[in-house]
């Protein structure tokens, strides 16, 4: 059976898939022919396409500096949340991130730091995977946007380019410290602001009165790198995407997505289209970056926004090297059949992943995977202000994890997450919504309900009788919440989803508190045990319809009943009424402890005085 399947590159995954019948094998040809009938059926039924391959992205954060729980709310945690919740669905999910790593920023950072530019990226990719890791975000991969294989991708996409007529030249005017020997990008010269006096104006815009600014504007420029007043202006010459060239094939393919993304992401699109596209450069005269692969440019480096949503790509290829027999990341990415690709990002990246790199992708003229569903944020603040490390305002999330589980802190950001507006962070926010939600209404179910059948019953899930209308109520008021909470998860809005859920949980409390098992029991323990086997059996339905939210909570709650992650069943058609008899009777328990902590006054003060609070 060698044959079966493999091609001669061998890296395909499945017949099923990707593989092309032998051309010896009478059973090959036979079996290749019916799945191929059986593949039209199934599309034709709608079926083949809701299991679709996911492809899921988050933005890549930048390696300089740490991540706080602005960043974590802003793509990553979101895109985390989805990606499970599409597994747990039953489709095939390849979710990705990585760090974004050139650019002044890594360069300047490192200068700082007073080490290599690549030592300085693998301390701190390392630190970004170690605190993403901590708040369990179950990326496929996390790779580097410095990767080889996404060199090789961005030399392939730029020549593709280049090939097609879409790359121009211009000569233009930079300014230059001496000192440094560097050509500056404009918001590393710092100067005083002509229109209002301010000392630390950028060269790019004056943060104090907003005005944008050129560099050349700027009074008493100076480096912001070294401080060094020995600036030139010098002639550099660079390489341009030319975006009015591609627009009518970027127009065309904006417009199929007009019904399918949100507001926000299509009108910031429209808007920049609307506007009128203008070249952009793709080149600077930098040395961290991928060497320009074009005689002339040798001594340049591609811009950072040029490679790194190609890093997408680089970094599936990352994965894929790692098992190529296994993984093709050509599955996913190029002459891709039946992908959904959702991204994630903040507001502020909205331009570059509805223009720039869509553009990029068609202006190559190869049938690259190009977004289908776009999810930008807002803006998370910190008790009103900014986050900022060097002022010791905010949680940054190395810090979050110390203080408290990750779930804490993925339910209060999911449910406040920034998407309609702003969202602002507040310890008084946090406290009170973990120890009313968390702690109150999911916590204490679950721990009541096995305190009180352990105490009356015994830890074992008691066997009961018939259901009651009253049951039978419960049971479909939970089905209508839960076709909801879906609705919602499929539709990526989650301040909605997450109200919803925390809804499912209420009806368990609701239920018991209508049913009053502990008064019950006093003249029918048959029904009370009925009461209390649902009960049981909705702490673990309610392990699973959280645990694309809080992964280590649901596992928590399942290892109570001595059941694990891998035997949860899917979510699709997910049945209250089947599965609130999943659990038999005779089924042993063990309360143990609680799965929340109460947040005491004290506690929230403290946290307020160390993360600068108010
Ligand atoms: N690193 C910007 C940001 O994190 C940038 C995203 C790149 S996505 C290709 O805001
Ligand atoms: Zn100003």
């Amino acid at each position: 059976m060698r044959h079966h399947g493999r091609s001669q590159g061998g890296t395909q995954k499945s017949l099923v898939i990707s593989g092309k019948p032998c051309d010896k094998c009478f059973f090959c040809l036979r079996f290749w022919e019916n799945i191929s009938k059986l593949r039209v059926w199934i599309n034709f039924k709608g079926v083949y396409k809701q299991m679709s391959k996911v492809l899921i992205t988050s933005a890549l954060p930048y390696i300089n500096g740490v991540p706080h729980l602005g960043h974590m709310v802003g793509c990553l945690l979101p895109s985390d949340v989805y990606a499970r919740y599409m597994r747990m669905m039953g489709n095939e999910v390849l979710y990705i991130c990585g760090n974004d790593e050139h650019g002044t920023a890594s360069e300047v950072g490192a200068l700082k730091e007073n080490m290599p530019v690549q030592e300085y990226c693998d301390k701190y990719h390392a630190r970004h995977a170690k605190t993403y890791a901590d708040f369990n975000l179950s990326f496929d991969y996390f790779g580097r946007s410095s990767s080889e294989q996404n060199k090789e991708m961005t030399y392939h996409i730029f020549e593709q380019l280049d090939k097609n007529g879409f790359i121009a030249e211009k000569t233009m005017k930079q300014v230059f410290s001496v000192d440094d020997n560097m050509f500056l990008a404009d918001r590393y010269i710092t100067g005083t602001c002509p229109h209002c006096g301010y000392e630390k104006a950028r060269g790019d815009q004056c943060e104090n009165c907003t005005k944008v600014l050129e560099p050349t504007d700027l009074i008493n420029p100076r480096s912001t790198v070294s401080g060094s007043t020995n600036l030139e202006v010098r002639e550099t010459k660079h390489l341009f995407l030319n975006l009015p060239k591609i627009e009518e094939k970027l127009v065309e393919w904006l417009k199929t997505k007009e019904a399918f993304w949100p507001d926000v992401a299509y009108s910031i699109a429209k808007k920049w289209v609307k506007e009128g596209l203008q070249p952009r450069c793709i080149t600077r005269d930098l040395k961290w970056g991928f060497p320009v692969n074009k005689a002339g440019f040798e001594n340049k480096v591609f811009y950072v926004w040029f490679d790194a949503p190609i890093g997408y790509i680089g970094i599936t290829k990352q994965w894929a090297d790692e098992k190529p027999t296994e993984r093709d990341w050509k599955e996913w990415w190029l002459d891709a059949k039946d992908v959904r690709y959702v991204e994630f990002m903040g507001k502020d990246n909205v331009p570059y992943h509805s223009i720039t790199f869509p553009a990029t992708l068609l202006g190559t003229g190869e049938n690259w995977t190009k977004v289908d569903y776009l999810k930008g944020f807002s803006y998370l603040t910190f008790e009103g202000g900014k986050f900022s490390k060097s002022e010791h305002r905010g949680v940054f999330a190395e810090d979050a994890v110390a203080e408290f589980p990750a779930d804490y802190w993925r339910y209060w950001l999911m449910a406040n997450a920034p998407e309609a507006s702003d969202a602002s962070f507040t310890f008084e926010s946090f406290v009170g919504t973990i120890n009313k939600d968390l702690n109150g209404v999911l916590g204490n179910f679950a721990q009541r309900v096995m305190k009180m059948t352990a105490s009356k019953l015994g830890s074992f899930v008691p066997e009961g009788g018939e259901l009651l209308a009253e049951d039978e109520e419960m049971i479909a008021t939970v089905q209508a919440r839960v076709n909801d909470y879906f609705k919602y998860m499929d539709a990526l809005e989650f301040r909605k989803a997450v109200a919803e859920l925390r809804a499912i949980w209420v009806e368990g409390n609701n239920y018991i508190t209508k049913t009053e098992p502990w008064q019950v029991i006093k003249e029918d323990e048959k029904r009370a045990a009925t009461i209390l086997r649902l009960c049981l059996n909705l702490v673990r339905i309610y392990a699973i319809l959280s645990a694309p939210l809080l992964p280590q909570t649901a596992e928590k709650m399942l290892a109570k009943f001595g059941l694990k992650p891998e035997n949860m069943p899917t979510l699709k058609n997910f049945n209250v009424a089947e599965q609130i008899t999943a659990l038999k009777s005779g089924t042993p328990f063990e309360a143990g402890e609680a799965l929340f902590e109460r947040i005491t006054p004290e506690k929230t003060a403290e946290l307020q005085e160390k993360y600068g609070g108010k």
